[in-house]
């Protein structure tokens, strides 16, 4: 008799990603930029319910993302004083910083997650320049122009160096995946035993340079993870960049059992053409949507667990 096992969803894990590196200030005035900003938008991101905050940081006098370690430290141990969130920390950094740049804030502050992204690979933002009327900052225009000949670099020599850190370290990584060459990648990470299983993934869909924003997209990629591992060696999320794409590849991967990235790192709208006054807001719909949808949300603690993440008492911040 064949046997048809009932697949139990997980708890929901929500992820918020508060400022971003490609946003630009001039998109909106939301967007958290000093340490204290970021930090109160990570406290109300979790009071909403996100287990996962993922952090970039800012310059507070320019705006400018910035791999400054004492802008870093101040930021993270703000939001450390403030709740016991998980934070991610993003290892992708922003146009312009080095690979070393990049890594060096695993090493420093050894952060329970932290972003690792999957392949080199164009990252356009300029068809964002017509749509900007007035820049706040010259950087702002130099860096959205600037990304038409723009390579974001995750050579294989990258790679092997950043998994490595995270490795010496005992940060999770999060492996951010853009097409299927990326999952490829991760896969020969794990071939030659770069990289630990289970692996968390992060399905981005939506950049300029990677995967379309669809269902279709998502479902290939999610079924080519499961064919390459089977079912217990990896858990997965998604960002759907940009309005609607967010919300409808969340509700995709929430029927789905995966979990969900939401935030202005990523989207500024809350509905078509308004905008979102915090992330608390993106926090706050993606959870009625899985409330609707009957998936149950996680906390931060039950995140540590599925993650099987260290634990907020060994980082060093
Ligand atoms: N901003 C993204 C499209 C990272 O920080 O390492 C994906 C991201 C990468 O969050
Ligand atoms: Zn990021």
């Amino acid at each position: 008799m064949v046997v048809i096992k009932v697949f139990r969803m997980p708890k929901l894990i929500i992820t918020c990603a508060l400022t971003g590196s490609a946003t630009a200030p001039s998109q909106t005035p939301y967007l958290p930029i000093t340490p204290d900003q970021i930090a109160d938008e990570a406290y109300r991101a979790y009071e909403a319910g996100a287990a996962i905050v993922h952090v970039h940081v800012r310059d507070p006098e320019t705006a400018m993302p910035t791999a400054d370690l004492d802008i870093w430290r101040e930021t993270l141990t703000k939001i450390k004083q403030k709740c016991d969130v998980v934070i991610c920390v993003s290892t992708g950094g922003g146009a312009g910083m080095t690979a070393e740049e990049r890594i060096a804030t695993v090493p420093e502050f050894e952060p329970e997650m932290c972003s690792f992204n999957m392949g080199s690979m164009n990252f356009g933002m300029f068809p964002l320049a017509e749509r900007i009327k007035e820049w706040k900052f010259p950087w702002e225009k130099a860096m959205v122009e600037m990304s038409k000949d723009f390579v974001f670099k995750n050579t294989f020599a990258d790679l092997e160096v950043f998994a490595k850190t995270m490795r010496e370290h005992n940060v999770k990584p999060e492996c951010e995946v853009y097409c299927s060459s990326g999952l490829y990648n991760m896969g020969f990470l794990i071939r030659t035993g770069q990289l630990d299983l289970p692996v968390h993934i992060q399905y981005v869909l939506g950049v300029l340079g990677g995967a379309y924003s669809t269902p279709y997209e998502l479902i290939n990629l999610q079924t080519e993870t499961h064919r390459m591992l089977g079912p217990d060696n990896y858990t997965w999320s998604v960002i759907g960049i940009g309005y609607p794409a967010e919300f409808r590849l969340g509700a995709v991967a929430m029927t789905m059992g995966g979990h969900v990235r939401v935030g202005l790192e990523d989207n500024i709208f809350i509905k078509r053409r308004v905008l979102a006054k915090s992330n608390a807001e993106f926090v706050q719909k993606a959870r009625r949507i899985a409330e609707d949808l009957g998936r149950e949300i996680a906390t931060s603690d039950e995140a540590r667990q599925m993650l099987d993440l260290k634990g907020i008492n060994k980082v060093k911040f």
